[in-house]
């Protein structure tokens, strides 16, 4: 978009929407024009940020009129490029909507403004005795509104579930302008179509959540984490199997070695483990008394050992020890930042996880001869997060179409699966034109067709999650 299209659309949001907080600054339209990914230029026409719901009904309800596509922005942590403006777009930053609104005790759900923290959801629930359980690296900035457009999973989804099972309830703004508020905190409403669940993943491009009621659990028992060392990929399996038959297991981690020594490398500390194993697993499990799961789980160990699946590991008891061991998973992402990562985000059914980890990395290393993979992921619920890296000195573009061109051999496998090719992060931007490979042409005509009907002018999040026209 040329720049006096650009100063024509500020205009335009000056006459149309005098009341909202706007900004050109450059530095603004860096930041919020963007997301953690990296492969787009952000140049957003400018970044509003409303205060309050009715300022958004207004600006949408115009932008429909006039046909200014917008850009729902919360805190820009997306991996799939679903919150980059690159085409002079409005971003609507969700930052200044960060209310809570109201917690009941006896509902156990707390409602609150899409820009709130996930970090901040969770502190107010454990400052009144309960949890709210989804939990992610990006928990510190991510904004429930980003949550739930993309239907967060992360780290305890094999004991939680996604940010999807913890909705009771949203409000959000439609591609025409119009409020809707669904399904306020019933637990049973048999009374037709749930549109809060086509909002929860739908990537802004149906409309913007700007509130949600979200449920509320019991805290969990206090817990210990063991870290274990494989020489195959194929022992992953009997040692989940293994692991799930005797502790009450909360998460099921998996890295590589080489995902590892970037971590150890950025936070300039030793690995968890005396021997440099291929693989690594870490467990999170219950351990409500500080014993019977601590004898659980060295009993599962001995026996891991025995069989050859396991070649050494580390229990951490307390939740210090457990944390120390949680930050080797936990920090790879930003341990990789710096080389650009081509991120994959594949996910089969966890029974299918073995057969599916043997043919992808036979395939892997045919397809990136000359590319260091990082392979890290939540494998208790079956998905592998896959990382390219950038080697110094590669042309960015280069390396996206080569590893794109990659992907798409790795996702015609995928399929054969029956998996998908984003299980957590999303669609967004960079893997709309392959959301065949995962999606039939008929379930994308009919998404199409919903689109049409919440956001008829097509102004909402336009050119993500699906192509329309
Ligand atoms: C994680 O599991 C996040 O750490 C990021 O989903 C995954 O960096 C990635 O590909
Ligand atoms: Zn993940």
């Amino acid at each position: 978009m040329h720049q006096n299209e650009i100063d024509v659309r500020r205009e335009w949001l000056q006459n149309h929407c005098p009341e909202l907080a706007v900004s050109t600054e450059p530095a603004v339209l860096q930041s919020h024009g963007r997301d953690w990914t990296r492969f787009r230029e952000p140049r957003p026409a400018a970044v509003v940020f409303p205060e309050h719901v009715e300022q958004v009904v207004h600006l949408v309800r115009v932008a429909a009129e006039h046909g200014v596509p917008l850009v729902p922005s919360g805190g820009r942590t997306g991996l799939s490029g679903g919150a980059v403006a690159a085409a002079g777009e409005v971003v609507v930053s969700l930052d200044r909507l960060r209310r809570i609104l109201d917690f009941d005790a006896t509902d156990r759900t707390v409602t609150v403004e899409a820009g709130v923290v996930t970090a901040a959801v969770q502190a107010y629930a454990a400052e009144r005795g309960l949890c709210y359980p989804v939990s992610f690296g990006a928990e510190g900035s991510s904004q429930i509104g980003g949550n739930i457009a993309t239907n967060a999973g992360g780290l305890r989804v094999l004991r939680y579930g996604l940010t999807r099972d913890w909705v009771a309830g949203l409000s959000f703004v439609d591609g025409r302008g119009a409020l809707l508020e669904c399904n306020a905190g019933l637990v049973k409403n048999a009374s037709g179509f749930d549109l809060r669940h086509l909002l929860i993943g739908s990537e802004g491009t149906l409309g913007i959540v700007v509130r949600a009621m979200l449920r509320l659990t019991d805290p969990p028992p206090p817990r210990a984490a063991m870290v274990l060392g494989l020489d195959r990929l194929d022992a992953l399996m009997p040692v989940f199997r293994a692991a799930r038959e005797a502790l009450a297991l909360s998460a099921f981690e998996f890295f590589s070695a080489t995902a590892l020594q970037r971590v150890c490398a950025h936070l300039g500390c030793a690995p968890p483990l005396a021997e440099a194993c291929p693989f690594l697993v870490l467990l999170e499990f219950d351990n409500p008394d500080g014993e019977d799961g601590l004898s659980f789980a060295a009993a599962i160990y001995d026996r891991c050992v025995e069989t050859g699946w396991v070649r050494e590991g580390v229990i951490g008891e307390s939740a210090t020890q457990a944390r120390a061991l949680w930050r080797y998973r936990e920090a790879i992402p930003e341990s990789i930042a710096a080389a650009t990562p081509y991120k994959n985000d594949l996910a089969v059914r966890i029974s299918r996880v073995p057969d599916f980890l043997a043919a992808l990395d036979g395939q892997v290393a045919a397809q990136y001869p000359e590319l260091e993979v990082l392979w890290y992921g939540h494998i208790g619920d079956g998905n592998l997060h896959m990382n390219v890296l950038k080697p110094d000195g590669m042309a960015l573009e280069a390396f996206e179409q080569a590893c794109a061109a990659a992907s798409r051999s790795i996702y015609a496998l995928t399929r054969s699966f029956g998996g998908t090719i984003s299980a957590e992060h999303g669609i967004g931007l960079l893997k709309q034109a392959d959301l065949g490979y995962c999606r039939s042409a008929a379930e994308i005509e009919h998404m199409r067709g919903i689109k049409a009907v919440l956001d008829p002018a097509g102004i909402m999040n336009p050119g993500k999650l699906i192509a329309v026209g």
